[in-house]
């Protein structure tokens, strides 16, 4: 398998998606576009037919989409969703509604983990949005996560799609309260995330339009 993926430090969908394959046992190989820079979108493109990544090469078949990655993957390894059929209802409602909503906070508090950016982005559009974000976790942690430190007990998609929303609130100094703070630590501490945070901090590209605040 080939995974496409962007800059680390910046591209909060290919982090979705490498984290499922990683989560996931897969072995892949990591092929790095750096973004917006002259001959990336060609790049890009000469694998990824939307001209975006993530994209997935499996013995020659692609997929593209983050959320269409983790659905593939959990159909090679099921445990990458939740067992049971409504906390793997409520898992994909919530993974669905963090990838097509939350367009305030996308826009205002960028995926940027080397940026210190504590108290930068907050509008009441965001605001609202990181409450929802909160909610999410509490509802999920409280009711599906018996068995383990994540929205669904082990880890799943889920948290993979959370996961950039993660990195804003440390760079952004979002502190939710209660069982989503615990998460939120849980999360960052995760070997996975520990792993790509430590590429993510040893890249040198920068890209103007995602540093908002300097
Ligand atoms: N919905 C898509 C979004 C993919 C996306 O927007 N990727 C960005 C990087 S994070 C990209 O490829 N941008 C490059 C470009 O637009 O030229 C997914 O889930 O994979």
């Amino acid at each position: 398998m080939k995974l496409i993926i962007g800059n680390k430090n910046y591209s909060s969908w290919s982090l979705r998606a490498w984290l499922a394959a990683r989560a996931g046992g897969f072995t892949f190989e990591e092929i790095r576009i750096p973004l917006f820079i002259p001959g990336s979108r060609e790049h890009i493109l000469s694998h990824s037919p939307s001209g975006k990544v993530p994209c997935l090469i499996d013995h020659g078949f692609v997929v593209w989409d983050s959320l269409a990655i983790g659905e593939y993957l959990a159909e090679k390894n099921p445990q990458l969703w939740p067992a049971e059929v409504t906390a793997r209802a409520v898992a994909r409602a919530v993974s669905a509604e963090m990838h097509s909503g939350f367009a305030h906070l996308r826009e205002h508090m960028p995926m940027n983990i080397r940026k210190d950016y504590t108290g930068k982005g907050h509008t009441p559009e965001v605001d609202a949005e990181i409450a929802r974000v909160a909610a999410i976790w509490n509802d999920c942690r409280a009711r599906f996560g018996k068995d383990g430190p994540y929205l669904f007990g082990r880890f799943s998609i889920a948290d993979a799609a959370f996961a950039p929303v993660c990195y804003r609130f440390k760079t952004y100094g979002v502190k939710p309260e209660g069982a989503a703070a615990e998460y939120l630590t849980t999360m960052l501490a995760n070997p996975h995330m520990r792993e790509w945070e430590t590429a993510a901090l040893a890249e040198t590209e920068s890209i103007a339009s995602e540093d908002l605040y300097g």
